[in-house]
């Protein structure tokens, strides 16, 4: 047992050894993970819950994926994380193949596994210009009859859920990058359409928080001022959103630092928001699919510092990955960028579990 881990089990049986958790964070990012495995490892959901913080996963097809594989991915999803990213399963068009039909069954295994593991799931998404169906696309509908689509499906997607899920992005990316309002096939409906969708949220489920869900606002800009005005004047007329989703969609190189999301994060803070990381991934450089040790050592900073703009934000109450290991995440440009997440190809904890690791157990 490395001295690192020794510190780390440590901190699990004796969490008031403080100084143990800050010598973690203080040190150089462990690069030996080669024969490391995830058993050895305090898990990042027991950290997370000693902060009261989700550290979350999206599942990709972890759950369907076959022999030593998919359970050897299962038993890292089980044991280091404590919330659950359905991906596309709840998307309108996964959901919604007709007006007339709805599609849960994914969606529902999704929620049936978190549950038998003492899991929580992130709804993820109502209201969204991308993974819109045909039928609604292509529909020629006038502005009411696409609001009543609109609001049908959100009555029974959120009734559907009631009850199971510890977030729902109610609206994804309604802001274009320009800080102006997207023009989508929403917006057809009018300008209210934001707001209605978080209303009729809230009729049919007054418990479950409700979030806009976001990126490139992490830090202070042009678009999170513009979502942060978005948000203020919601808040100020009473229509019901809980919270904010960050997504962190980033290359490693160009990561913000601890401050400058802590800064952002405190506004959104003080207009009454919780505040969650929502999509967290951070590419680097790959050549033949492989990153260099350097490279893996940046990232591992980005999300050390990403961890700590999270735990300096009291409202901050989970820290979601998009992804489970490098072998299935979401890459913008996969012959340029990738190993984004926090397990190798191989399903080996990289640096940049470690330095997450360390930042939740020195919080
Ligand atoms: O990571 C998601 C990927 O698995 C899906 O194939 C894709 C299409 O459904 O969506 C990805 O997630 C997106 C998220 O829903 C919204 N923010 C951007 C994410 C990456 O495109």
């Amino acid at each position: 047992m490395t001295a690192r881990r020794l510190c780390a089990s440590l901190l699990l049986v004796a969490a008031a050894l403080a100084g143990c958790g800050a010598d973690s964070h203080m040190a150089p990012f462990v690069p030996d993970t080669t024969n490391a495995a995830p058993a050895d490892t305090v898990p990042l959901r027991v950290y997370g819950d000693a902060g009261g913080r989700f550290v979350g996963a999206a599942t990709g097809t972890a759950l369907t994926m076959p022999g030593d594989s998919g359970a050897q991915l299962r038993a890292i999803l089980v044991r280091q994380f404590s919330m659950l990213w359905t991906g596309t399963f709840m998307k309108f068009d996964y959901l919604r193949p007709s007006r007339s039909v709805y599609n849960y069954t994914q969606a529902d295994s999704v929620v049936a596994f978190a549950q038998r593991n003492r899991m929580v799931v992130r709804g993820h998404t109502l209201v969204w210009h991308q993974q819109v169906p045909a039928w609604v696309l292509n529909g020629n509908y006038p502005p009411d009859t696409l609001r009543a689509i609109l609001e049908e499906h959100i009555e029974n997607v959120v009734g559907h859920f009631k009850g199971k899920l510890a977030a729902w992005d109610v609206v994804n990316e309604a802001m274009g990058d320009d800080g102006n309002l997207r023009s989508t096939v929403w917006s057809a409906i009018g300008p209210d359409y934001i707001e209605q969708a978080f209303r009729w949220a809230r009729a049919v489920d007054p418990a479950v928080p409700l979030y806009y869900n976001d990126y490139d606002i992490e830090t202070v800009n042009a678009k999170s001022d513009a979502v942060y005005g978005l948000l203020s004047d919601l808040k100020t007329r009473g229509v019901p959103i809980d919270g904010i989703g960050f997504q962190f969609h980033y290359t490693a190189q160009a990561a913000p630092s601890a401050d400058a999301i802590a800064a952002n994060f405190a506004r959104f803070a003080a207009l009454g928001l919780k505040i969650q990381i929502t999509e967290a991934d951070m590419h680097v450089a790959v050549q033949n699919g492989f990153a260099s040790a350097a490279d893996l050592q940046v990232q591992a900073r980005a999300y050390r510092d990403m961890v700590n703009g999270c735990l300096r934000t009291p409202n901050c109450n989970a820290i979601e990955i998009e992804g489970i290991y490098d072998g299935q995440a979401w890459v913008s440009d996969p012959t340029q960028w990738g190993a984004p997440v926090l397990y190798d190809t191989r399903m080996r904890p990289k640096p940049a579990y470690y330095a997450v690791q360390a930042a939740l157990a020195a919080r």
